[in-house]
């Protein structure tokens, strides 16, 4: 398939926050997901479990050549390599060392079992918005083809700095 631009959250909130991210960067290019452009990383409130540690999040925009189900695969096995635990004991939506979700591909609309594009939640999500419209400022939002900085004043009561760039 002809290489799509794809934007994807990393986010981590266990260990060294900062380490975990730069490693799933560095194997996002190991396999063939290149990355084209970077955010800022942002401290952040955590969002829907409240109890647990603030996160480091930062978006990235990618090129890949991957189908969406085999790009979600990819992302799960670079989630499992490092260390991310699914399942059993692990809280849905609680501390995880890595998350790496896939939110736009190209102008892609797509709902199955296991993945639906534009990711449901990006919208209300200050911590996805922010580092997205920093690295595209004039990106439209696929389901409504408005521009996605029109949603971020709803999402502006969640706290957010900016760490580096
Ligand atoms: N991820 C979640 C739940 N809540 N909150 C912040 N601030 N950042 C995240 O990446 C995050 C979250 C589930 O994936
Ligand atoms: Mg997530
Ligand atoms: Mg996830």
């Amino acid at each position: 398939m002809p290489a799509k631009v794809v934007y994807l959250s990393l986010g981590s909130n266990l260990g060294d926050r900062e380490k975990f991210l730069n490693d799933a960067l560095e194997l996002l290019a190991q396999h063939q997901i290149q990355v084209i452009a970077r955010s800022s990383v942002y401290e952040t409130e955590p969002q829907d479990v409240a109890n647990q540690p603030w996160f480091l999040n930062m978006v990235v925009a990618c090129e890949t050549r991957y189908f969406p189900l085999q790009l979600l695969t990819v992302l799960q096995r670079i989630e499992r390599d490092l260390g991310r635990v699914r399942g059993g004991s692990a809280v849905r939506r609680g501390p995880r060392s890595i998350d790496l979700d896939i939110l736009l591909f190209g102008n892609a609309i797509l709902e199955m079992a296991q993945l639906t594009i534009p990711h449901p939640r990006m919208l209300e999500r200050r911590f996805v918005l922010e580092p997205l419209l920093e690295i595209a400022p004039d990106l439209k939002f696929p389901l409504t083809n408005k521009p996605l900085r029109n949603y971020l004043a709803a999402a502006s009561g969640q706290k957010l700095h900016k760490r580096s760039s």
